[in-house]
């Protein structure tokens, strides 16, 4: 792995801003503790995500500028709905602005009162939207998924026997939701075994499977990676291979398809297809165009051509490992084994002095910031949520920071830097205390959640 490089090289580049500790600190506590609610400006390496942060290639620069931007049948997304097709397999395609646009959609097409999902773990827009559609999800996630250091090479993979008795025991389950990978599980991947008997269930019982297929060209790499029979099918074979295992997807292109915004709905189902085109009508735009420009229909279809590129996708899931490893050598606990997107750090080993009602990875979020400028996210107990039924906090068994790493973005030394300054914070936990929420919002509050320092008076 040694000898492993990056398939391009820079063209552009911008500027990072250095703050001094004080800049940092005033910041923090303006942001309220929430890495959200920073400005970029005061943000020097930012790994709060890679959703629409990629950076995106000079044949995909050259692709804004063909943009035709006739309100209904743009050219540009014939090209798209072609290039979905050919790459994901499905036979209908509607264009949404994000992912969420896709999931509102489809909950509201599939979902009624009372109705149960299960998927291999929450994602937070996913749940919600099932949520406000009447729907519960229901997680039926192996277990392996919920200890951070099981060594598991599929951690995504669902617990058969759990899903069965959730499908026995619900009125009625209008589609089972499955991730590759599975963001909140530390971007970890899903077998092709595994989908397979997923889908035998849901046929035995005539239920429909939709993949949230935000990653799932990363899925596809560690299948090959990892899967005995796929060493030498390529990443676009495999993706094939794993969307026929389902009847639509919901996609997030700001991840996998190396864009800035977008996203689709992806139906096999015609019917359902034109009830879904319908209802993009209302909520983001025509069926052409669901709420983006031309020319972002055409820099998505470009992107999903550079997106399954095995050298591309390999390289960017080394990189992400690289610094995984950096962190294990300085001793630092860490979602095991390394996921796709991002390397999770174990707040509730890091802290464990802190209770969960204290916030440890939201903390140490901060910590991290005033560290070095990086930004990080939550990804325990704030992002979690709460009950809708009690109220009380959800309190998830993983209690993590996200450390995640836009694609084509930085250089192994940006992300060296990085490791070093996480392994400070990592030495210094046992003079760190956690925080008090001062602000909640009704809905995902680990956007806008705001919080205190407990030790401040
Ligand atoms: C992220 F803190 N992810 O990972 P949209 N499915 C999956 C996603 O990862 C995803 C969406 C659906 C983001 C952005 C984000 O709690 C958060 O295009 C597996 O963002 O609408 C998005 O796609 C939704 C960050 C979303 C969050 C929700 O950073």
């Amino acid at each position: 792995m040694d000898d492993w490089f990056e398939p391009y090289k820079i063209k552009a580049v911008e500027h990072i801003p250095i703050t001094t500790p004080e800049q940092r600190r005033a910041a923090l506590d303006e942001a309220g503790w929430n890495t959200f609610l920073l400005r970029s400006d005061q943000v020097t390496i930012d790994l709060l995500t890679d959703s629409g942060t990629s950076a995106m290639s000079d044949r995909q620069w050259a692709a804004l500028m063909i943009g035709d931007e006739a309100y209904a049948g743009s050219r540009n997304f014939y090209r798209f709905e072609e290039t979905v097709r050919r790459f994901y397999g499905y036979r209908h395609v509607i264009p949404t602005h994000q992912g969420r646009g896709a999931e509102h959609i489809l909950s509201e097409m599939l979902i009624r009162e009372g109705d149960i999902v299960p998927g291999n773990m929450y994602f937070t827009t996913t749940r919600l939207h099932q949520e406000l559609a009447g729907g519960t999800f229901v997680d039926v996630i192996c277990d392996e998924a919920h200890d951070p250091a099981d060594q598991h090479p599929f951690k995504g993979d669902v617990n058969l026997e759990k899903l069965e008795k959730v499908i026995e025991q619900a009125d009625r389950v209008p589609y089972l939701s499955v991730a590759g990978t599975v963001n909140m599980a530390g971007g970890q991947p899903i077998s092709m075994a595994n989908l397979h008997a997923v889908r035998e269930i849901a046929e035995s019982h005539g239920i429909m499977v939709i993949l949230d297929a935000a990653r799932a060209v990363e899925n596809a790499a560690f299948i090959q990676e990892r899967e005995q029979g796929y060493a030498d099918r390529s990443v676009a074979e495999i993706l094939l291979d794993i969307c026929a295992l389902t009847d639509g997807c919901t996609m997030s292109a700001k991840k996998d398809s190396l864009v800035n915004i977008g996203g689709w709905l992806a139906l096999n189902d015609p019917d359902l297809a034109a009830e879904a085109r319908n209802l993009c009508v209302v909520y983001e735009g025509l069926h052409t165009y669901g709420g983006l420009a031309g020319r972002d229909l055409e820099a998505i279809a470009v992107g999903i051509e550079e997106s399954v590129d095995d050298v591309h996708i390999r390289t960017r899931i080394l990189q992400v490992r690289e610094l995984g490893e950096r962190l294990q050598a300085a001793g630092v606990p860490i979602v095991e084994p390394i996921g796709g997107h991002a390397v999770f750090l174990d707040a509730r080993r890091i802290y464990a002095h802190i209770p969960q009602e204290a916030f440890p990875a939201q903390r140490l979020a901060g910590e991290i910031y005033l560290g070095s400028g990086t930004r990080t996210m939550e990804r325990g107990i704030v992002s979690a949520g709460r009950d809708p039924e009690t109220g009380e906090h959800r309190r998830p068994a993983l209690e993590l920071v996200r450390i995640t790493v836009p694609r084509r973005v930085y250089t192994s030394r940006h992300l060296a830097a990085v490791a070093r300054s996480v392994a400070e914070v990592h030495e210094r936990r046992e003079r760190t205390r956690g925080l008090e929420m001062v602000f909640e919002p009704a809905y995902l509050r680990f956007f806008q959640a705001r919080f205190r320092p407990l030790e401040y008076p």
